[in-house]
């Protein structure tokens, strides 16, 4: 990994004034790294959307920041079957054409969603018999998909038609039409729009486990037959607390098929580093799948969220950008989260904040800064206002290098903060670099340090040890 000759400029700069400050301000250090969800994530050709109510439309800091971060929108409501067609062939397409509209004259990339789902499904529907249904269903497919035929990237044709074991869900398409409603809807959306990307959408899909394998063998099995399917979303409504152990190698698994996948809804119950660690990993993931095209969040604030009790979405109530924001923007910049509060590592004579021997890691070695954890693999990352707190989680401290910075299983000596303005790393022993979940990490056992105690991290003033700075 290379810096800059701007950042190391900056970080020059910072190093002479680095012992009268009080608190660095962190800022990303990484040549070309995009400042917005979307722009971060069109750089490796993928997008980054929102859910969009039109609910909101009127209010300015909604679409404000909708518009500024995110190049991709899927209507939360809006071209649903009871919105799109409430009554038996009356269409009604306004909400949803306001929103592509937006969308469109932004020049964001608009999901369809969705054809046909069992819920938010108008009433006349659920009564029909078994040649109506097939027969409404092939029509509303057709109304609605040739209605935004060419404005879309891509339709969620069938939505959650999966029970948790795998087997079909028991809606109303699957006991009165059988297993073949959903390719026939497939059929139909490729006719009525030829260009958009037809997936099949569910949750709780976010591994290699029953219901994402009886999803992938039904796309396996439509592959196999010529049956038209595009893609697979994965809505990925997940809390601080899921195990996204699988979660890569399950769409992995499902690109393999020849399809591409797409993360639909995104949202993570939680606050602070737990929420945080889980949007980076999904980002990562997402990331490290070629055929991960790109990713939605299920709305743009937590004052609007469908479960706003859990504050699951990247800015809060008020439009801040929480740290899970930060994650995510790191991840999409660098396909590893930037070196936001990084810096470089350089040879220093004294007032070290944190020490790493001479061999451990190269002069020059740009560093990202990362959240610590709990678990196994803690990490640190700039705190939303610049500075890094110390995180306690498991009772071990640990500060990150990039990947590939410093190799694992070197030691590296570490120090305690002491506190106060200025605080400074003391040597409290030894640590060993491991490997973190996408990098390397310093961890730090014992107690040393309170947890929510400011770290400063100091930059560098040269010598032949060696220190952790943070970039301007
Ligand atoms: O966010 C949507 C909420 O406003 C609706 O009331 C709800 C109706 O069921 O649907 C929500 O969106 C769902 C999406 O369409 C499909 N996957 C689950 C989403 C959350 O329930």
């Amino acid at each position: 990994m290379t810096i800059s000759s701007r950042t190391r400029t900056a970080v020059t700069v910072l190093a002479a004034a680095c012992l009268s400050a009080t608190a660095l301000v962190l800022s990303p250090g990484v040549a070309g790294a995009a400042s917005t969800l979307g722009a971060a994530a069109a750089q490796s050709g993928r997008y980054f959307g929102a859910a969009i109510s039109t609910s909101h439309l009127g209010e300015s800091a909604y679409v404000n920041t909708w518009a500024a971060e995110f190049n991709g929108v899927t209507p939360e409501n809006e071209m649903k079957w009871d919105t799109v067609e409430p009554n038996r062939n009356q269409f009604n397409f306004g909400p949803g054409d306001q929103i592509a509209g937006q969308g469109r004259s932004r020049g964001m990339k608009i999901r369809g969603h969705t054809l046909v789902w069992y819920q938010q499904l108008p009433g006349w529907v659920s009564g029909l018999d078994a040649n109506n249904l097939r027969s409404a269903m092939l029509n509303h497919i057709s109304q609605a998909a040739g209605h935004w035929k060419g404005q879309l990237i891509a339709w969620d044709v069938v939505n959650e038609a999966f029970e948790e074991n795998g087997t079909r869900r028991q809606s109303v398409f699957q006991q009165k039409l059988g297993d073949g409603y959903i390719e026939d809807a497939f059929r139909a959306a490729r006719t009525a729009d030829p260009n958009a990307k037809l997936c099949y959408n569910d949750y709780n899909t976010d591994g290699v486990n029953a219901k994402s394998t009886g999803i992938y063998n039904m796309v396996r099995d439509f592959k196999s037959r010529g049956v038209p399917i595009d893609c697979v979303g994965f809505q990925s409504h997940l809390g601080s607390n899921s195990n996204l152990g699988s979660y890569q190698a399950n769409l992995q698994r499902f690109a393999d098929l020849g399809v591409d996948v797409q993360i639909t809804e995104l949202d993570v119950g939680g606050s602070g580093s737990g929420q945080a660690n889980v949007y980076r990993q999904v980002a990562q993931a997402c990331m490290a799948v070629s055929r991960c095209t790109g990713i939605t969040v299920w709305g743009v604030t937590d004052k609007y969220s469908w479960r706003s009790g859990d504050t699951p979405l990247l800015f809060d109530g008020n439009y801040g950008k929480k740290q899970a924001y930060t994650a995510v923007l790191d991840v999409l910049n660098g396909g590893a989260p930037n070196p936001g509060g990084g810096g470089t590592v350089r040879a220093v004579a004294s007032n070290r904040c944190l020490d790493v021997p001479g061999s451990a890691t190269a002069a020059g070695t740009a560093l990202q800064i990362w959240d610590c954890h709990t678990g196994t693999n803690q990490q640190w990352t700039r705190a939303s206002t610049g500075e890094l707190t110390v995180y306690s989680g498991d009772g071990k401290r640990c500060l990150d290098t990039a990947s590939g910075g410093t190799a694992a299983g070197t030691a590296a000596v570490i120090a305690s903060c002491t506190g106060g303005t200025g605080q400074k790393w003391t040597f409290t022993g030894s640590g060993t670099i491991t490997n973190a979940q996408s990098g390397l990490c310093l961890d730090v056992t014992g107690a040393a340090t309170a947890n929510g105690t400011k770290v400063i991290i100091w930059t560098c003033n040269g010598g032949s040890n060696q220190q952790w700075a943070a970039a301007a």
